[in-house]
């Protein structure tokens, strides 16, 4: 290909609504749950519709705005923007968890990225080699602190230009995605990059919809992880920077104080960090 392709709305967030039909989803829920959830949701929309005395222009903008969506693909995006944060503190709370505190999933998770070595670089291109280095390392343990031998850290995050491979043109399929196999007592030593903050799409409805409201489509940058380890529950979170834009207004509301990393120069003048996953027992 001798064209370079530009990210687009429409090609980033049909990725994900594309990956996300491919997981088949169910849920256990009964009728009975179901009529109340979806009873207080029409309660909720007719109190807006009454409470803001809705036209009938807005209402067709609303429905044009919700075909739009379906149509560039943004749904998971959406939904994960401005919805999974609360879905994620609610799993948190209610099952008690008290180890390393959750984040949101986001939309461009991908299952079974290449099992790398507890000493690793993450994969990279040659421009992605060129951005300044971040050293991860760290343990993963139980709740008394013991490493689990053999957990495993799945890393995803943006590229130094914000895009995720998958859900941008011309970035190779794995890059910057990996499930790092932790060594014997639960150590990992990971070499990636910092990514960059993530600007949602400017041309495509969930950036209108921000736009209508005079909102800002950033979120800081971050790390994305799910970490597991045998006997264990698993936990899908984030890592952020601190003094970092948008930490303080992520556009997603998924920051959390206890998620924040303060890299510092090593020996070598590289930026090195050390976070430890502490995991809930089964
Ligand atoms: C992201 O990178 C992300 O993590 C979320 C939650 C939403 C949009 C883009
Ligand atoms: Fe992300």
């Amino acid at each position: 290909m001798t064209t370079t392709e530009n990210p687009t709305a429409f090609g980033s967030g049909n990725a994900a609504t594309d990956k996300f039909k491919s997981e088949r989803v169910s849920s256990d829920t009964s009728v009975e749950r179901a009529g109340a959830i979806i009873k207080d949701v029409l309660r909720s929309l007719a109190d807006v519709v009454h409470k803001h005395q809705v036209t009938y222009d807005e209402y067709r903008v609303l429905k044009q705005w919700l075909i739009d969506v379906g149509e560039y693909g943004e749904w998971p995006l959406w939904l994960d923007v401005f919805v999974e944060h609360e879905v994620e503190a609610v799993h948190y709370d209610r099952n008690n968890y008290s180890g390393t505190k959750g984040s949101i999933e986001g939309p461009y998770y991908v299952e079974g990225s290449p099992k790398l070595p507890s000493k690793c670089t993450m994969p990279m291109r040659e421009k992605d080699a060129a951005a300044p280095s971040l050293i991860f390392k760290g343990q993963v343990t139980d709740l008394d602190g013991k490493g689990l031998p053999g957990a495993t850290v799945e890393l995803w995050h943006a590229d130094e230009d914000g895009f995720y491979s998958r859900f941008a043109p011309g970035i190779p399929e794995w890059n910057l995605r990996g499930t790092i196999v932790c060594d014997d007592n639960g150590f990992f030593e990971i070499t990636t990059l910092e990514p960059a903050p993530y600007k949602i799409p400017a041309d495509g409805p969930t950036g209108w919809f921000i736009d209508s409201f005079g909102g800002h489509p950033w979120r800081p940058a971050h790390l994305h992880l799910m970490v597991k380890g045998a006997g264990h529950r698993s936990i899908t979170t984030q890592l952020y920077f601190k003094d970092g834009d948008w930490v303080d207004s992520d556009v997603a509301s998924a920051t959390k104080p206890e998620l924040i990393l303060d890299p510092q120069p090593n020996a070598d003048g590289v930026a090195e960090v050390t976070y430890n996953f502490v995991l809930d027992p089964e």
